[in-house]
């Protein structure tokens, strides 16, 4: 996938208005959007098409796919027939359910993203153990697309060693959990920002910050 400017935004809206309006704003810098349950669940999967259609994005939906084989290759048939590019996936779950999720994605053609750590404090009280089984499994899987933590870059570089140079990894913590930009980007491939962009009086220049610093 090609990440303008290596910066997701993470559409966390729960408005269609508001959504085009960022969107639009923000569209010079960024080519690739995050749509979650807060937008989906709002306005519905069509909102992916929307998104797609009028900005001629990458979607990446982030449904933290985290169930068994079955229901995961429903969770992804449908959200890649609605036109996302990307879905992103739990690892923790094992490798039956997130190869039920490879499949479905290769089936349609498209990506998965596989979450390894996650950014927020309550990521260590389970998931940090086990981020670098999920980020080696994911390696034997074959996969090369991964989600790593923008908070705890001593983390983000030991899952960074794991997948190798030549994976992509998309980091969210950036801004308002604490994450610096430029730091996380000598070890992930984009930043995914959310609150700092669409929070903003002026969405255009947030990006503009955080692309220049
Ligand atoms: O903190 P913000 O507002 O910049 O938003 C961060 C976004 O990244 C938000 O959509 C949140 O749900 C998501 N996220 C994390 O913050 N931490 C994680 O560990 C994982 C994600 C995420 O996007 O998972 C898949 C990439």
């Amino acid at each position: 996938m090609n990440i303008k400017n290596n910066l997701i935004l993470a559409l966390d809206v729960t408005n269609k208005d508001k959504a085009i309006e960022i969107c639009k704003e923000v569209s010079p810098y960024i080519n690739t959007i995050k749509i979650g349950y807060p937008l989906t669940l709002a306005e519905g999967l069509e909102i992916i098409k929307i998104i797609k259609d009028e900005f001629g994005a990458n979607i990446i939906c982030d449904y933290k796919v985290a169930d068994i084989d079955a229901t995961n290759s429903k969770i992804c048939d449908l959200t890649f027939d609605a036109g996302a590019d990307a879905i992103i996936c739990h690892g923790f779950v094992g490798s039956d359910s997130v190869q039920a999720c490879l499949d479905s994605a290769n089936k349609h053609e498209k990506e998965i993203f596989l979450l390894t750590e996650m950014s927020h404090p309550g990521a260590k009280m389970f998931l940090q153990k086990d981020a670098e089984a999920i980020a080696k499994m994911g390696v034997d899987m074959g996969i090369t697309n991964y989600v790593a933590p923008a908070t705890r870059l001593d983390r983000l570089s030991e899952i960074r060693n794991i997948v190798g140079d030549d994976a992509c990894i998309i980091s969210p913590g950036v801004g308002k959990q604490g994450g610096d930009a430029k730091k996380t980007l000598e070890f992930a491939s984009a930043i995914i920002v959310g609150r700092s962009i669409y929070e903003s009086d002026n969405p255009a220049l947030a990006c503009e910050k955080i692309i220049k610093d």
